[in-house]
């Protein structure tokens, strides 16, 4: 069995590659499909864009086709990035770019520190010396599997509690997870494997909410 995920991204791949392989299920995405151009996410939720992004791979294609969208929203931005997560920094401008834009744009608000690092802290993890807690923040993840056959949508979400630290820690993982503290943990979610990530992250909680309705 294969699924195709409508995405490019190497990151989100390489988590759909361990969470269906898992269920004895490959994974083929954008990244397999060179002549398929990506969808304009022009939605202003994550649950519109993952429609879209679906939709659109799943008519050029003729098969069911799954989409993730997410982001990281931010309390002291008042949610940004959000939508806007892969290209904050500006179009194709990539991971590190987007990481150092938000702690730029972190570093230069008023915002109280205090809330974040208790909400840090919580967990019963101190945060390695000298690091400090910028905002509390959260992961989102929409996702949505298209049927071209049927027109039937499946979409569901997931979101993942964290902090924003002034200072990356940790490799593994993509996109903003060495900026985001998670408590429960005492790690960054670039500090965790696939499968710890998988366990707590906003993309495991909605991969948890949406096999079950693809079981029937
Ligand atoms: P596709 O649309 O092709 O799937 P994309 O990277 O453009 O790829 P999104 O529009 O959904 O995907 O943007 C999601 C961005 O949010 C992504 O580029 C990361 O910067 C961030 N993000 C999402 N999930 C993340 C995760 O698990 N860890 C770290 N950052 C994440």
């Amino acid at each position: 069995d294969v699924i195709v995920i409508a995405t490019g991204n190497r990151g989100k791949v390489a988590e759909f590659a361990h969470a269906f392989g898992e269920l004895g299920i490959g994974v083929r995405s954008l990244i397999d499909y060179p002549g398929l151009e990506p969808a304009e996410e022009t939605g202003d939720t994550f649950a519109a864009n993952a429609l879209l992004k679906a939709q659109a791979v799943a008519r050029a294609l003729g098969v069911p086709a799954l989409a993730d969208d997410s982001g990281l929203c931010v309390d002291a931005l008042g949610g940004a990035p959000g939508v806007y997560s892969a290209r904050y920094a500006g179009e194709g401008a990539g991971d590190s770019a987007n990481n150092a834009k938000l702690l730029a744009t972190l570093a230069e608000g008023t915002q109280s520190h205090e809330e974040a690092a208790a909400y840090a802290a919580a967990g019963g993890y101190a945060l390695p010396d000298g690091v400090r807690a910028l905002s509390r923040a959260r992961f989102v993840c929409a996702l949505a599997l298209y049927d071209p056959a049927s027109g039937k949508v499946t979409a569901v979400e997931g979101a993942a509690p964290g902090v924003i630290l002034d200072r990356p820690l940790g490799d593994g993982g993509f996109g903003y997870d060495p900026l985001f503290w998670v408590p429960q943990l005492g790690c960054t979610m670039a500090q965790l494997t696939k499968p710890q990530k998988q366990a707590i992250s906003h993309r495991g909680a909605a991969l948890g909410r949406l096999l079950p309705l693809l079981r029937d």
